[in-house]
């Protein structure tokens, strides 16, 4: 790493935003100490509450402010030199990546977060139709990329954002099987680009357990047929289970 510079990163074990910037840190080789915030309910750090909204990156203490997308953009930028470059130099390509990256948060996501969250047969219906357009789109740029992964040979932006969603998509197939996200019919290069991705070194290791991840969204899910604020009771099982590895111990150097 960049001599001298300090990098931390705040997070929670659940969240797919936090797990993409930590799949950029691993993928670019760059150090740093992660940091679980263990009571999301009652207690929000300064930086916490001027970001909003986890995860918060913290380089050589001053804290850099933005989504999780531009966090990764803002290590590409900031760690040149390390590892290799998520982002492609080609602008017009750098431009399609950012433009699949917001894609995924745009359209994928937001299925994602209905599927979790749906209860009614209708609802089921509308977000499996919702999340497999979602799906066999992003199967069409990797068909046009004609590599194992978004970023050619070897993983890069839009591959570490689709990464960080990867548990949460298996949480979708389990809890809802009809949606099937990883289809052989449909997506087959997504389903090699999960192998690919999953086999990495520097991935193993990093993902949540799905189900753990299961866990938290089946109390999640009843809450909200009942009426109470999902985001709530989503913090408040987060921090109680045991789940992840990094939970357990609050601050772990890498
Ligand atoms: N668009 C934001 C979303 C981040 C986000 O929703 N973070 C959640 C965890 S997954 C969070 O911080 N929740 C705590 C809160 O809202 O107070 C990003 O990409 O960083």
């Amino acid at each position: 790493m960049a001599g001298g510079d300090e990098l931390e990163l705040l997070g929670t074990w659940a969240s797919p935003h936090v797990l993409r910037v930590r799949l950029a840190l691993h993928l670019k080789d760059l150090s740093y100490e992660y940091v679980e915030e263990q009571d999301l309910k009652n207690y929000k750090s300064d930086e916490l509450l001027l970001n909003s909204k986890l995860p918060v990156l913290i380089h050589d203490g001053k804290p850099v402010y933005g989504t999780s997308l531009s966090l990764i953009q803002y290590l590409d930028v900031a760690f040149a030199g390390a590892g290799s470059s998520l982002l492609p130099h080609e602008p017009s390509k750098r431009a399609l990546a950012r433009y699949w990256g917001d894609f995924m948060d745009g359209t994928l996501v937001k299925a994602m977060e209905k599927a979790t969250w749906s209860v009614t047969c209708r609802e089921k219906a509308e977000v499996r139709a919702q999340v497999a357009a979602a799906m066999e789109t992003l199967e069409g740029a990797l068909r046009e990329c004609s590599k194992p992964f978004f970023g050619g040979d070897s993983p890069g932006y839009v591959d570490v954002v689709l990464g960080g969603l990867l548990p949460w998509l298996c949480v979708t197939d389990k809890r809802q099987p009809s949606v099937k996200t990883f289809n052989p019919i449909t997506t087959p290069l997504l389903l090699s680009w999960q192998d690919c991705f999953c086999s990495l070194k520097k991935v193993q290791g990093l993902m949540p357990e799905v189900g753990e991840l299961v866990d938290l969204a089946m109390p999640c899910q009843e809450c909200y047929r009942v009426g109470v604020a999902t985001y709530v009771v989503f913090s408040v099982y987060a921090l109680s289970m045991k789940g992840g590895h990094t939970a357990a111990h609050g601050i772990v150097r890498y």
